[in-house]
């Protein structure tokens, strides 16, 4: 029997990695979507995905160009494909909204209409984000929680998420969109805030840097590991009809209780170091996420595993390691 074929767009992200590892383990055949310029620079750009370079096929090809996505989608004919791709940062998206919205939902837009007209049967994944349900409506968030986006990232979540919808009612796709709530890891960007405080402690703790400059520390979020996440993508798409899911662990944190935790598993006091800036404070901020992810229990049989005190460790781990923190330091990370 021949390999099922997968396509990932943002396979060089966070999650894009995480589920390339799971989907060549399961024997697939994996093509990615990279930027043109992403393969002119492998060392830096391809850094995730690196080691599986032989066992990828990656095909160069741009979000904002229809004619570029189409041709991939109509060499590769995938049996399953997962759009991960987007700009995904939301404080960037206050400083330039117009691209946000350009590249997101056109990007969502073309590729859809390029997998109707190339490979109608190939079931789709669409990233959606808990950063649609903004200005929350409840507590905690579900598939039928209104949404109130706070920023251009969150309006462009919405529109791919409806475009989702709307391919599978009009033309009969087997699409669906994952409600993901923020999910971290050590390959997380450093732009995000949880690597912000992991690689910042690390820092510190190597004696590089005295200090950590945040945001909001009173933001609360609902996060999970991204490993566990790309599992419940693959199982969306192995069910006999499309559906949307929320995604999360159902605990929610600060931003001060992860840089608190953080501190203290490199045996420092997060006071002693963290400042609030309100320069990185957004224009419209989301205080509030917290999902349930019981339809995703029932009906996939997925549940979130690692637990907030372990997901913190593991980046404050692995950064440590990365910045040559002395022994002390890491006899209190490991496990063992
Ligand atoms: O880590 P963040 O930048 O993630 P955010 O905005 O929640 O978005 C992430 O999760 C979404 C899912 O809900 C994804 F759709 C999206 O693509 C992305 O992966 O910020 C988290 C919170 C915010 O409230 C922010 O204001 O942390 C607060 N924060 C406080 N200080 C900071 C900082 N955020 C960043 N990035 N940097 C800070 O220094």
């Amino acid at each position: 029997m021949s390999k099922r074929r997968a396509l990932i767009t943002g396979i060089t992200g966070q999650d894009g990695s995480y589920l390339l590892e799971f989907l060549l383990a399961k024997d697939y055949e994996v093509h990615g979507v990279v930027r043109r310029v992403a393969l002119e620079d492998p060392e830096h750009r391809l850094s995730r995905i690196m080691r599986y370079r032989e066992q990828v096929q990656l095909h160069p090809a741009s979000l904002e160009s229809y004619a570029s996505l189409y041709q991939v989608v109509a060499k590769v004919l995938p049996d399953e494909c997962y759009h991960l791709a987007s700009q995904s940062f939301v404080s960037y998206s206050f400083d330039d909204e117009f691209s946000t919205l350009n590249t997101n939902i056109n990007g969502t837009h073309y590729l859809l209409s390029a997998l109707k007209h190339n490979a109608p049967a190939c079931r789709v994944y669409f990233a959606g984000s808990s950063e649609m349900f903004g200005k929350v409506e409840e507590i905690p968030q579900t598939e039928r929680t209104r949404f109130h986006p706070r920023s251009t990232y969150g309006i462009s979540k919405v529109a791919g998420f409806d475009l989702t919808r709307n391919y599978r009612e009009a033309y009969g796709l087997h699409a669906s969109s994952g409600i993901l709530f923020n999910h971290e890891s050590p390959r997380r960007g450093f732009e995000f805030v949880t690597r912000r405080i992991s690689s910042g402690v690390a820092r510190i703790a190597a004696g590089a840097q005295s200090e950590l400059r945040l945001g909001n520390l009173d933001a609360q979020r609902d996060w999970g590991h991204a490993r566990e996440y790309v599992e419940a993508m693959w199982l969306m798409l192995q069910q006999p009809e499309p559906d949307d899911y929320v995604i999360a662990t159902g605990e929610m944190h600060s931003v001060r209780e992860f840089a608190a935790a953080a501190f203290s598993w490199a045996g420092l006091d997060y006071r002693d170091y963290v400042t609030a800036d309100a320069v990185l404070f957004r224009p419209a901020e989301v205080n509030t996420l917290l999902g349930d992810a019981s339809k995703a229990r029932e009906r996939l049989g997925w549940r979130s595993r690692t637990s907030f005190q372990e997901l913190v460790r593991e980046m404050v781990e692995a950064d440590c390691r990365a910045a040559g923190v002395g022994d002390a330091v890491l006899a209190r990370l490991s496990p063992e």
